[in-house]
């Protein structure tokens, strides 16, 4: 449902969320954060909807929390409003979530494109973790992702100096899939996110599933999720059309059952 601070409509079976507050260049207040996450939630649960696009707007995909309202806040404040438990709830969401990014990535709008699963970004894309300079550091997972994502170094410097770094920079740490000219990084992540969507949806689930087990398990224990996941696709009336698609040389047509 479309708020004031966040703009939501569909496109065949792509839910597509816009953040909506362009004149602080889509700073992440409480409020917005809160409706972003429970509109991926509607949309995790809503069959129509296969694939998610997250999107902010040319100029800035969003240049970190809101320094406004957090300058009001102590450290009690916060724990007591347990602000990481809803920011937490966005990597349970089960349907791939694919980045339109452009323009300020910043701070807490770097750690909102590292929860998506796939990122187009704009040429005019510049991404960093610039807390250092405001005598605080990430607070949602920016130390963490960023280190998994482009490695000890780089990471390092990035959350050292601040500085944020280019959209071609961000292209060759692989913290972003694919850059393209800023009139086209919308329209780019729709046609992914469509590509996606014909895919049968329990196998993209489970896939996005066991890989994101790669982060927190062992090889061992991570082979062992993914052969439990496989057992259970199995099981689905999916996989049956797939394969008898395949022998029947036609199209398969998927339900998500
Ligand atoms: N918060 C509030 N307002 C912001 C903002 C922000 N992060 N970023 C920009 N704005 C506002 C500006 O104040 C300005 O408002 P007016 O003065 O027009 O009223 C308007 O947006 C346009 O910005 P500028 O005039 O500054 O535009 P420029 O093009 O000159 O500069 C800029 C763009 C992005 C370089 C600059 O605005 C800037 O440095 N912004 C701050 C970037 C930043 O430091 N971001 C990191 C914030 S810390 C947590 C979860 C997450 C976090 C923390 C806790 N928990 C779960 C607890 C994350 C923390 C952060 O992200």
């Amino acid at each position: 449902m479309s708020t004031e601070l966040i703009k939501v409509k569909t496109d065949e079976q792509v839910g597509i969320i816009t953040l909506n507050r362009p004149q602080v260049l889509n700073a992440l207040n409480l409020q917005l954060i809160d409706e972003l996450v429970n509109e991926l939630e509607r949309m995790d649960q809503d069959k129509n909807i296969r694939v998610i696009v997250l999107t902010g707007n040319s100029k800035a995909f969003a240049a970190g929390a809101d320094i406004n309202e957090m300058a009001e806040e102590s450290a009690i404040s916060i724990m007591q409003k347990d602000q990481f438990a809803v920011w937490d709830r966005m990597s349970l969401i089960s349907k791939p979530i694919i980045g339109a990014i452009s323009g300020f990535t910043l701070g807490g709008g770097c750690e909102l494109m590292m929860n998506c699963d796939m990122v187009i970004a704009s040429e005019t894309t510049l991404i960093g973790q610039p807390e250092v300079k405001l005598g605080v550091m990430p607070g949602a997972g920016g130390t963490q992702r960023l280190v998994r994502a482009v490695g000890l170094r780089k990471a390092m410097e990035m959350l050292l100096t601040g500085d944020p770094i280019t959209a071609d920079q961000a292209l060759a740490y692989g913290l972003v899939n694919k850059v393209v000219p800023v009139e086209a990084y919308y329209n780019e992540a729709i046609k992914l996110a469509k590509q996606i969507a014909k895919q049968p949806p329990l196998a993209v689930q489970l896939i996005k599933k066991a890989a994101h087990k790669a982060e927190d398990l062992t090889l061992t224990e991570g082979m062992q999720y993914e052969r439990n996941c496989f057992y259970l696709l199995l099981a689905s009336e999916d996989r049956k059309e797939g394969m008898q698609a395949f022998i029947e040389k036609r199209k398969a047509h998927f339900q998500g059952k």
